[in-house]
C-alpha cells in the first residue's frame, strides 16, 4: 500500500514538483484526480483547509498548500540540506522559486493572450538570479552538495518554460545543465518518459 496520497485536478500544476520529487525518492503514491464537474459541487472544497486542492495525505497527516508538502517530503527524504544553515538557504531559494510560479501562473491564467510576449522578454530577469547561483555553486544544486526540494520545484517550473519558450535557458549554462542533469537521473527520466506523467496537462485551461 503506497505510504502517500495525493488528491489534485488531472494536470502537472502545483504538483509536478512533489511527484518528480517522489520519483527521484523512489517512492510510490496513490492519486485521487478530481474532476471540474464533481469539485464545482463542493463537498470537497469545504474540507480541505483552504478551500484548494493539492491534498496530501501522509498517513494520518493531511497537508495543503503544495510548498508545504515539498517542504514535508524534503524534511523526511534528506532533501532538505544537511544543517540549519543549508536548510535556511533552501527555503530562500524556494521562496524565489515560488515568486516566479506565481508570475507564471498569472500569465497561464489571467493574461495570457495579452502578455505572453512581455513576460518573455521579461523572462531572463528572473531566470538570471537562478543561474548566478547555480554557476557559483559547483555541485550543480542550487545549495550544498546535494539535491533539495527547491531543485525540484526550480526543475519542475523549469520544463514549464521550456514548453513556453523552447530557447528560454540558450543563454543560460548553468540552468541548461541543471534541467539536462535533472532530467537524465534515472529515476526522474522514467517519470518523465511514463504516461502517467505525459498524459498530464501543465495547466487547467488548456494553455502551455
Ligand atoms: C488550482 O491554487 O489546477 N489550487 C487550485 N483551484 C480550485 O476552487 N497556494 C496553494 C498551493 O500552493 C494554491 C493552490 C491552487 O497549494 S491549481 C485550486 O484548488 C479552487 O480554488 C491550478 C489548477 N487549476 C485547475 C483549475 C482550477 C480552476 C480552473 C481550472 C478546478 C479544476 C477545474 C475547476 C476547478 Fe479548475
Amino acid at each position: 500500500m503506497a505510504p502517500y496520497t495525493i488528491t489534485y485536478f488531472a494536470v502537472k500544476g502545483r504538483c509536478g514538483a512533489i511527484r518528480i520529487l517522489l520519483s527521484d525518492q523512489g517512492q510510490q503514491w496513490k492519486e485521487i484526480v478530481v474532476n471540474f464537474d464533481d469539485w464545482m459541487k463542493g463537498d470537497l472544497k469545504k474540507t480541505c483547509v483552504f478551500g484548494q486542492l493539492p491534498k496530501f495525505e501522509d498517513g494520518d497527516l493531511i497537508l495543503f498548500q503544495s510548498n508545504a508538502i515539498l517542504r514535508h517530503l524534503g524534511r523526511k527524504h534528506g532533501a532538505y540540506g544537511k544543517c540549519d544553515k543549508e536548510a535556511s538557504l533552501i527555503d530562500m531559494m524556494a521562496d524565489g522559486v515560488e515568486d516566479l510560479r506565481l508570475k507564471y501562473i498569472k500569465l497561464i491564467y489571467q493574461e495570457y493572450e495579452t502578455g505572453k510576449e512581455a513576460y518573455i522578454k521579461d523572462l531572463p530577469n528572473h531566470l538570471c538570479k537562478f543561474e548566478a547561483v547555480l554557476s557559483k555553486n559547483k555541485s550543480g544544486f542550487l545549495v550544498g552538495d546535494s539535491i533539495s526540494f527547491a531543485d525540484y520545484n526550480l526543475f519542475d517550473l523549469l520544463l514549464n518554460h521550456k514548453v513556453l519558450c523552447p530557447t528560454c535557458l540558450d543563454t543560460f549554462p548553468a540552468l541548461k545543465s541543471f534541467v539536462d542533469v535533472l532530467s537524465a537521473r534515472p529515476k526522474i527520466k522514467a517519470f518523465l518518459d511514463s504516461d502517467d506523467y505525459k498524459k498530464l496537462p501543465i495547466n487547467g485551461n488548456g494553455k502551455q
